[in-house]
């Protein structure tokens, strides 16, 4: 076969196979998420960090079958017979394959690199005025939430399906993280510093805080309730609350002076 056959087969074997995964993983994706196996998408973070996600997976399924492709085809079909009596004939570089390479990869990583900064500057950016004001205050074993809004203090976090929540996290000992999974949000919390940051639940249901920085003996015991409710619910449970509660519970968990600098060393 000359060099024009040897690299038909594998050109062909690349895009099929290339073609059969991407398939596979658009129809076993739902499939997955119904069994469980991937959590439920319960806030727009969550959307975007699937869209990104599925987005890297379908960019690289050809640049990994690729690989294995040309390499198992070389392997098998360039194999030496018994021992090999003599060198073999030596190659030199294709400078236009190595351009065309370079070129394919440096818009391949420019895209996944905007796509990725997007994400982050939606994560960031300025909270709109109808979003819900909750600063999460971690410290060892627990996770508390204030309702800056409401002067109202919780150990389960509940949030409004649809409306934005700007999360303002912090310590008051070690470093901990505040991870909601389905929601796809994380952010360190580290004791003296405001971790801020915007997402939107999109899904009324039931889910787990986790603290996802190793921070003592009980760690892994470390979870709170997450509530998705609707806005009346809600209401009714805010107006609970600010009716039973009287003043002095609240400022029990109010953080000390301390810990409440920013990080230009400012207090907030
Ligand atoms: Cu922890």
């Amino acid at each position: 076969m000359n060099s024009r056959g040897h690299l038909r087969t594998p050109i062909i074997l690349w895009v099929v196979i290339s073609i059969l995964l991407a398939a596979l993983y658009y129809f076993l994706a739902p499939v997955l998420a119904q069994a469980g196996v991937i959590p439920p998408l319960a806030s727009d973070v969550a959307d975007n960090a699937y869209q990104i996600m599925a987005i890297f997976t379908y960019l690289s399924i050809p640049v990994f079958v690729g690989v294995v492709v040309f390499a198992a085809y070389s392997l098998f079909t360039f194999r030496s017979h018994g021992r090999p009596t003599d060198i073999g004939p030596q190659i030199h570089g294709n400078t236009r394959l190595l351009g065309w390479w370079l070129a394919a990869s440096f818009v391949l990583i420019t895209v996944l690199y905007v796509i990725g900064f997007n994400g982050l500057a939606q994560l960031e950016a300025a909270a709109p005025a109808s979003a819900l004001h909750v600063r999460v205050t971690a410290q060892q074993w627990i996770f508390n939430y204030t309702y800056t809004d409401y002067n109202i203090s919780s150990s389960t976090l509940y949030l409004v399906e649809n409306q934005p929540v700007e999360f303002t996290v912090t310590s008051m000992d070690v470093h901990h993280s505040f991870w909601i999974p389905e929601m796809g949000v994380k952010a360190d919390a580290v004791p003296g510093e405001l971790n801020t940051f915007v997402a939107t639940p999109n899904k009324l249901g039931h889910y787990t805080v986790r603290c996802m920085e190793l921070c003592g003996v009980l760690h892994s015991d470390m979870n709170t309730n997450v509530v998705v409710e609707t806005a009346s619910q809600f209401g009714t449970w805010i107006s609970q609350q600010m009716s039973v509660r009287p003043a002095s519970m609240f400022a029990a968990v109010q953080l000390p002076e301390a810990a409440l600098l920013d990080a230009s060393g400012k207090r907030s």
